[in-house]
């Protein structure tokens, strides 16, 4: 009993803390005009948080009365006036960094940091009448405090999903100061909390910018096709401020024009005939430009119609069986080394992608910019999206899930308009433990309630004796998926590359089996016989006998081998080979491909002829 009590007061203390920190994102704020504060910031790297807690009692300064009048915050950006002064930190007189971008991979001294860094930006800013500014950030990981003028505006938990705060009243016209605190350190409620196979890159590591808007705005919508109806579009829109009004929306093309009431609580319902509108697919990524205009506002999309569905194992898109030849990829540069961000770095990955004749990306194991979704549609690519409830999240921990809803809520709201996501992932190889399924299925509740057009899935494992022969999925938590998602490593942890053969495997006939990981270490030029690990040779053998096994299985549906490019990891240890380094990628980090990318590549061009997709419409 008592127990229950103490988890339901850290609810209460963590999950109200959670909920009054985060402000409704604006749907759409990519196409929203802004202005972006990227630039060189100032910073102050903080190891001991000197600037945010005092150090006596530890309590951050933002809730200790006692200390609000003192210099020591350094949110409070102080000048300094008189040179008896005693301000023991200078924004002024710092070091720039690079915004957007993590630290890790802008200066030496803190590739490894993890631990708390201050920004500062100054700007001016006249804003409008009637109109409210929002201060967006694309992501920071991972823990965010954010301070205007002096002025606390908000905080934020979470390392790859955006956020914003209005910011209106605190705004004047000259000289605004900006402060941001960002601690990337690993704790055990965060998500994800102690280990990841990637590399922990903090600071701000996406766009930021103010948005303007006026006060009755479109803040949400959704506008898809009806997944039980393909003639019908589907959808809502939400105004803030707004009841009553009219909201019109409008897709030229089609010759769609339609007119709204919303009610009292600003929402309107929708469906449209869609008779008019070309699907989309990967062959033709068909976008429409879809214009939403209520009194001032007016928000441009470009969006894509397509269903998606099951039928048995078979995958439907659009009504029509297909493959998905995938792979997975971290949101990396691994070329400059460093997260990646930019149009350019996107337009990278999903060209390599491309070049293997892939339809379909995972984005492991987070939220990747936005970048990555909206190219997605443009090109043509299906995608899978996930958060990072990846190997031992702290299941019991009411601010651990608070931070997984927050995570997977800002995912989904952000994501739903694309055709590109067919896939929600709710998480990536976790450990059996009791309260685990409630988790994972309070996080699949969550999903379907802002987005039931899509497939819910996870990265399950399939069961460890690796002497039988017979391998399962013996998870419970894939009663709950609509596509059996599963990295297996056969021939790289399980046995050596000849095992695919000796095994069978045993899965359900009534969904899609789909491989989520497979794959196994070689650098790049480095030659061996097939028999010796870390070789191009051994990677390429592991690729031909994993297919060799896979074609034998009915309802394989697709995959996304582990993965597209090296990338950073702090777990990789190995001399001369790893160097800090996962070298499971079929392309090199200095964008050679491997041998085994070949392999792949071929069936993929093979599985094309077999799922010939096009439809007439
Ligand atoms: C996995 C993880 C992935 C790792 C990979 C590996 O199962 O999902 O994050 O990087 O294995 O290389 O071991």
């Amino acid at each position: 009993m008592k127990r229950i009590l103490l988890c339901f007061f850290l609810f209460c203390l963590f999950g109200i803390q959670s909920i009054w920190s985060q402000e409704p994102l604006l749907q759409n704020a990519y196409n929203r005009p802004s202005t972006l504060l990227n630039g060189n910031w100032k910073y102050v790297i903080d190891p001991y948080d000197t600037g945010y807690r005092n150090h006596r009692n530890w309590l951050p300064f933002d809730r200790a009365e006692s200390t609000k009048a003192s210099a020591k915050p350094y949110y409070t950006d102080k000048v300094i006036e008189n040179r008896w002064d005693r301000v023991e930190y200078n924004f002024n007189t710092s070091s720039e960094i690079l915004v957007p971008g993590d630290w890790n991979s802008q200066f030496e001294k803190l590739e490894y940091y993890e631990g708390a860094i201050w920004y500062r930006t100054t700007f001016d800013y006249t804003i409008k009448d009637d109109t409210e500014v929002f201060l967006y950030f694309g992501a920071v990981n991972y823990q965010t405090n954010v301070y205007l003028n002096g002025e606390k505006v908000g905080q934020h938990s979470g390392g790859f999903d955006p956020f914003n705060f209005e910011v209106s009243d605190k705004l004047k016209s000259k000289d605004n100061s900006l402060v941001v605190r960002v601690d990337n350190k690993r704790e055990k409620h965060r998500v994800p909390n102690y280990t990841t196979d990637w590399w922990n890159y903090g600071g701000i590591t996406r766009d930021v910018k103010l948005i303007e808007v006026p006060q009755t705005h479109i803040q949400d919508y959704q506008i898809q096709l009806d997944p039980n109806n393909s003639d019908l579009i589907k959808g809502y829109v939400q105004i803030l401020k707004g009841a009553k009004q009219n909201v019109t929306i409008e897709i030229p093309e089609a010759k769609i024009n339609e007119t709204f009431q919303l009610d009292e609580m600003g929402r309107a319902e929708f469906q449209i005939s869609a008779k008019r509108i070309k699907k989309w697919y990967p062959k033709r990524p068909k976008l429409y430009k879809v214009e939403i205009t209520c009194g001032e506002d007016t928000l441009l999309d470009n969006i894509g119609f397509r269903t998606i569905s099951t039928d048995g194992p078979n995958i439907l898109l659009n009504g029509k069986s297909v493959f998905l030849r995938g792979i997975s990829l971290h949101e990396e540069n691994p070329i400059k080394v460093g997260r990646a961000n930019s149009l350019e770095e996107a337009q990278m990955l999903f060209g390599w992608a491309q070049e293997l004749n892939c339809n379909f990306v995972r984005l492991a194991h987070y939220p990747h910019n936005e970048h990555m979704p909206r190219l997605a549609d443009k090109l043509g690519i299906l995608l899978w999206e996930e958060i990072p409830v990846y190997w031992g999240i702290d299941y019991e921990n009411p601010e651990a899930f608070a931070q997984a809803k927050s995570q997977l809520e800002t995912l989904v709201h952000r994501d739903k308009n694309r055709a590109s996501v067919i896939v929600w992932s709710v998480a990536n190889e976790t450990p059996e433990v009791p309260s685990r399924l409630r988790f994972l299925r309070d996080l699949k509740k969550i999903t379907l309630a802002i987005d039931d057009t899509r497939f819910i899935s996870a990265a399950l494992e399939r069961d460890e004796k690796s002497t039988a022969d017979t391998v399962k999925i013996p998870d419970p938590f894939a009663e709950d998926v609509d596509m059996i998602a599963c990295n297996e490593y056969i021939g790289w942890y399980s046995g050596l590359p000849e095992r695919c053969s000796e095994v069978t495997w045993e899965l359900p006939d009534d969904k899609p089996f789909f491989v989520s990981e497979f794959g196994g270490g070689a650098l790049y030029n480095h030659h061996g016989d097939k028999l010796t690990r870390w070789t191009e040779e051994y990677q390429e053998y592991l690729y031909e006998e994993q297919i060799k096994m896979l074609r034998k299985i009915p309802t394989l549906r697709g995959m996304t081998p582990w993965i597209l490019a090296d990338f950073r990891s702090p777990r990789r240890n190995l001399p001369l080979i790893q160097d800090g380094w996962n070298r499971k990628g079929l392309i090199s980090n200095g964008g050679h491909k491997k041998k085994a990318f070949h392999v792949l590549k071929a069936y993929y061009d093979e599985m094309e002829e077999i799922y010939d997709y096009s439809i007439k419409d």
